[in-house]
């Protein structure tokens, strides 16, 4: 297994350098890198916007808890610290997909159970792929269709920045 789909995000500290240190570790695995977008917070929590963009990526000696622990890796250097449900956070890396494995694992659960909800996902991940599919309750969906089916608020709450993750050379 080796093709993810990664929704990054952060709402705290300097937000861009916690999704760029996602970029940077993984280097060469990174195929597509999305804008930046400021998205007003999901999930019924006040709190700031977040960034968020969608990063595709590649390693075949990657399954999908290699992706996971990847991404809490990044999310403990940027000094995490697990609190509130859906609150603030210096970096969430999460799995959109990987391959076409579906999991009902509570711990990884593929395709991510909301992503279909979140406009901060859909947005940035038609940028990188417009002909993105995902399965929703057993269908497979174009992200495109997922994405109008959301409310205008929902959509209009994600606006996209001038800010860019870059490639480093390593
Ligand atoms: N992540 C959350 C909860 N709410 N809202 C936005 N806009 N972006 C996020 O990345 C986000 C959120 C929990 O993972
Ligand atoms: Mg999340
Ligand atoms: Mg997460």
């Amino acid at each position: 297994m080796s093709r993810a789909v990664l929704s990054i995000g952060s709402n705290i500290g300097d937000s861009l350098s916690h999704l760029q240190s996602v970029v940077d570790g993984l280097g060469d695995r990174v195929l597509a890198i999305s804008p930046v977008y400021s998205t007003a917070p999901w999930g019924g929590v006040a709190q700031q916007d977040f960034l968020n963009a969608v990063l595709v990526v590649d390693d075949p000696a990657l399954d999908g808890y290699g992706w996971l622990r990847r991404g809490q890796q990044f999310e403990a250097e940027a000094d995490r610290v697990r609190g509130e449900r859906w609150g603030p956070r210096t970096l969430d890396v999460d799995i959109v997909t990987c391959d076409e494995v579906r999991s009902d694992d509570p711990e990884l659960t593929l395709p991510h159970p909301r992503a279909h909800e979140r406009a901060f996902v859909l947005v940035p991940w038609l940028d990188v792929e417009p002909d993105a599919v995902l399965p929703v309750e057993g269908e497979i969906t174009r992200v495109e269709s997922l994405l109008a089916l959301l409310d205008e608020g929902e959509r209009a709450g994600v606006r996209r920045t001038r800010l860019v993750l870059k490639r480093r050379s390593q």
